[in-house]
């Protein structure tokens, strides 16, 4: 029997009935929803919004949060979910990664009950959009270093400050903001319209355009308690949130990678040089094979990783491991299926380079690669080399 060359270890079959079906719900909206308007949106620098209530009526919001009308899967299915949407677009996938694990994650974990109640509900709606702000203009990699901050005045705190590159900032009801107190790092829920608070949209990007990034400023906002996340202090506070979403990436990059690999296998098969298909050079094989190869690495990993999280053993440092190895792993497919496309490769009537802009992204956020292999190294030396 012909292997599935996207499958190539049959990680579908290890997987649940549950998980299985979840797969085959989100592959269907990519397929029906997502692929016939993306290559367009990318090119308007357009985020779908319409696409926003169909994520919702498919529990895709919060999918692993329990109750607050949220639909508490397990760790694998949200990363299927993350790996069918990626197969469509990164900026999907971030859409969705920013919603669930950055924003209503942390006011899942760490918020009051009524901050649950007044959020949550419309979030896994998708009546309310979140966003995360914890990177600032002057360095992201080392969000110890933050610059914003809040102050008590009487019950009430004033945040001034500023954050870059903000994944849905300018269509954002809510931003969960990092700040730093006199107690440490603490997590605000700022509205939007509250006053002193901006979002400008970031217009000028090659990568990611079917999403929106922002800038947020906080000039003098002045944050009631209530909207105080609190259940934490500390960078542990964002840092949990950057695990789960980064868990997520991992699964996510697969999809981008299938997708490229699927494109490639169909493409080769029927261009014909120097009198065979380009399918039947030696090269071609070999570079074919070795996505393959690197394509059922990372879906094993990935796998595995899912069961440690679903288990409640996972280390931040194998997350770290995961997202750079698959992010690094997309990418590299991605270029390499831009170049057999030959001039065809800069077209929008094929996947590649598209998949490839938005993973320069996604290879940079949520830790470069260079922080998670530091993070490796600390891991393995017990040295901290930042
Ligand atoms: P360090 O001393 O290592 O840690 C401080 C405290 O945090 C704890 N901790 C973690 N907790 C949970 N999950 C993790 N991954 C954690 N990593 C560390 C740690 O135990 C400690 O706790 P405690 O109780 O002892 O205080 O902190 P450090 O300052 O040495 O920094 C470590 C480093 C460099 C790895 C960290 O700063 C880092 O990860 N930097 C990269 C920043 C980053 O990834 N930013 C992402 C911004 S969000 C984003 O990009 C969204 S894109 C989304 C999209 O569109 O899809
Ligand atoms: P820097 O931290 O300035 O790093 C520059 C270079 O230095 C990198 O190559 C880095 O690897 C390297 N470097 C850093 N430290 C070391 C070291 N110790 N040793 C050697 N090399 C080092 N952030 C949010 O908070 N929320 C979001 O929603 C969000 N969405 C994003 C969406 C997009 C499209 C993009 C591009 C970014 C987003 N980010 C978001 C920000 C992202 O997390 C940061 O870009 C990332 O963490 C890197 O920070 P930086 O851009 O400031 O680069």
């Amino acid at each position: 029997m012909a292997l599935n060359p996207l499958d190539l270890y049959d990680v579908a079959g290890a997987l649940t009935e549950e998980e299985r079906m979840v797969r085959e719900s989100v592959g269907r909206l990519v397929d029906d929803k997502v692929l016939p308007i993306i290559q367009e949106c990318f090119e308007k620098h357009r985020f779908p919004r319409e696409l926003v209530p169909e994520l919702a009526a498919l529990g895709l919001l919060g999918s692993s949060l329990e109750g607050y009308g949220c639909a508490g899967l397990n760790a694998i299915s949200y990363g299927l979910i993350c790996q069918e949407l990626e197969r469509g677009d990164s900026g999907i996938r971030s859409f969705v990664s920013v919603q669930s694990s950055l924003c209503m994650y942390p006011i899942h974990a760490y918020g009051s009950e009524e901050q649950k109640q007044r959020y949550l509900p419309g979030m896994a709606r998708g009546e309310l959009i979140g966003c995360f702000g914890l990177t600032e203009p002057h360095g992201g990699s080392d969000p110890a270093n933050m610059k914003t901050h809040a102050k008590r005045r009487g019950k009430d705190w004033v945040l001034n400050g500023a954050k870059m590159w903000i994944t849905n900032g300018a269509i954002a009801d809510l931003a969960v903001v990092w700040a730093m107190t006199e107690e440490g790092i603490r997590g605000f829920i700022v509205d939007k319209g509250t006053s002193g608070f901006a979002a400008p949209e970031i217009e000028r990007k090659f990568s990611l355009r079917a999403s929106v990034t922002s800038a947020l400023y906080f000039d003098n906002v002045v944050i009631p308690e209530t909207h105080v996340l609190p259940g934490v202090v500390g960078l542990k506070g964002p840092l949990s949130c950057l695990t789960q979403a980064r868990f997520g990436i991992a699964w996510g990059v697969i999809g981008a990678a299938q997708a490229c690999l699927a494109q490639l296998l169909d493409y080769s098969r029927s261009r014909v040089l120097f009198g065979r298909p380009l399918a039947q050079n030696q090269t071609i094989q070999i570079r074919l094979a070795d996505m393959a190869r690197r394509i059922t690495t990372a879906q094993l990993l990935a796998l595995q990783l899912g069961r440690l999280k679903d288990a409640g053993r996972m280390q931040p440092s194998q997350v770290s491991l995961a997202k750079w190895n698959n992010c690094r792993m997309a990418l590299d497919i991605a270029r390499d299926c831009r170049d057999m496309l030959g001039g065809s490769g800069i077209s929008a009537e094929y996947v590649p380079v598209r998949h490839m802009l938005n993973l320069e992204s996604v290879i940079t956020y949520e830790g470069t690669e260079t922080i998670h292999q530091l993070t490796l190294g600390r891991e393995l030396t017990g040295f901290n080399a930042f």
